[in-house]
């Protein structure tokens, strides 16, 4: 019943879908009016009702993926994205999902958290064969609970999913939610070796990762939590990285509300400003939005820029004007970064067009209201509005916050004021 009536609103918010994706984001595909979620950059897998029972229909393919403009690569992904379109249904729904293989290599789906016959669960070579290439295996079940799900591969997983096989499986609660959810986000969370100048991937790489994604797209392209002041929001956050990632919202205490095991009993929620969602889980918070532009990221400072590499020697607080001029006679044009901390590095990008490698992004990018953001990888913006209409999610552009509401530079003399010092020791 809530589905259907959710559906509706979502439908009539569909046809603004097209601004949103030329204000910041390209999403890739249009969003179905199928479900009461939207997934960041992505899209609700329709289905078709068969004998009582919804059968979904997924293919494994190589897809041409842009993580934002200026970085692509060919990824694996499911209906010609990474990540795979969401599957949503209703607790108690006998659901059928037909898996096509159009990869080079065998694979499966593993049904993550969901509770289902063994037969079903998708591991290859144990509750099945693994699904040839050209091949179309039948999962089919009854969803016996609800809550933010996900779906991978289980054969080659490494591979796999390191290449982008990935998607969330969104279950709603049979009697419709017990509070009311005005807006339902999901995004799921990777990492990828990208490294400068390729177009593949790579498998084999353990921590060291170059893009740290919300639903395979970096800031700048991740799409914005669009919201109407004072409504209760849900996000939910599922987490198929190699890492595991505090989230963290500007703004709000948000409550922990659910996770795999379902929308938790209210005594046991928390209220929180951050939470890990470790690897292999998801969880969902919720929160009363309050007008403004509020950062939504991950707080591990590395997970918020783009490709860079690691290993550099630190010359913070090194004089370089010198070996500079050396190095310069030997490598003409050569910059030194660093030694007065890193912010120049989107100046020399953006404004000196100091080229980077090939089908590489910049470590730290973006323009805000106020000038660089310098942000990059697993960061977006909650852009809360008073006045909106029930599922209108056009970027509605820079928060106009009210008169003396702003921090502002009061002196520019680095010996204003008297302010207290902790005596040297
Ligand atoms: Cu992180």
């Amino acid at each position: 019943m809530t589905l259907s009536r959710r559906s509706l609103i979502v439908a009539a918010g569909t046809t603004a879908l097209g601004a949103v994706a030329n204000a910041q984001a390209a999403v890739p595909y249009p969003q179905k009016a199928v479900g009461s979620v939207r997934t960041l950059n992505g899209w609700t897998l329709p289905y078709k009702m068969k004998n009582g029972v919804k059968e979904f229909h997924l293919v494994a393919e190589e897809v041409d993926h842009e993580f934002a403009p200026g970085s692509r690569a060919k990824c694996w992904g499911y209906n010609g994205g990474t990540p795979g379109p969401t599957i949503e249904a209703v607790e108690g729904d006998r659901v059928r999902i037909l898996v096509t293989n159009r990869l080079p290599e065998a694979t499966s789906i593993h049904w993550h958290g969901i509770l289902l016959p063994s037969g079903m669960d998708g591991v290859s070579g144990l509750n099945q064969p693994a699904i040839d290439p050209g091949q179309t295996f039948a999962y089919e079940f009854t969803l016996r609970q609800h809550g933010t799900h996900m779906y991978h591969p289980h054969a080659d997983e490494m591979v796999q999913m390191a290449v982008g096989m990935m998607g969330l499986f969104i279950i709603h609660p049979a009697g419709g939610e017990p509070e009311r959810i005005d807006r339902d986000f999901a995004f799921l969370m990777h990492n990828w070796a990208l490294r400068p100048g390729t177009f593949r991937p790579d498998p084999s790489v353990m921590l060291d990762f170059d893009l740290w994604t919300f639903n395979s797209k970096v800031f700048p392209a991740i799409e914005p939590l669009v919201v109407r002041a004072g409504e209760r929001v849900r996000v939910r956050v599922g987490n198929l990285s190699m890492w595991n990632h505090p989230i963290h919202l500007h703004g709000h205490q948000f409550e922990v509300t659910g996770s795999d095991g379902g929308r938790w009993p209210r005594r046991r929620w928390r209220r929180e400003v951050t939470e890990i969602v470790g690897v292999g889980q998801t969880r969902d918070i919720e929160f009363v939005a309050v007008p403004g532009d509020w950062a939504l990221h991950c707080h591990m400072s590395h997970h918020t820029m783009n490709a860079m590499g690691h290993e550099i020697p630190n010359v913070l607080g090194a004089s370089i004007a010198e070996s500079d001029a050396d190095l310069q006679s030997l490598v003409p044009g050569m910059m030194n970064m660093g030694s007065d901390g890193m912010s120049a590095h989107q100046e020399h990008v953006e404004i000196m067009k100091l080229q980077g490698p090939d089908n590489t992004l910049p470590m730290m990018t973006g323009e805000g209201p106020h000038g660089a953001l310098e942000m990059g990888g697993m960061f977006t913006v909650v852009k809360v509005r008073p006045g909106l209409d029930a599922g209108d999610f056009r970027d509605p552009g820079w928060y106009a916050a009210p008169a003396n509401t702003v921090a502002r530079m009061i002196s520019e003399d680095p010996e204003f004021g008297a302010p207290p010092r902790r005596l040297k020791s």
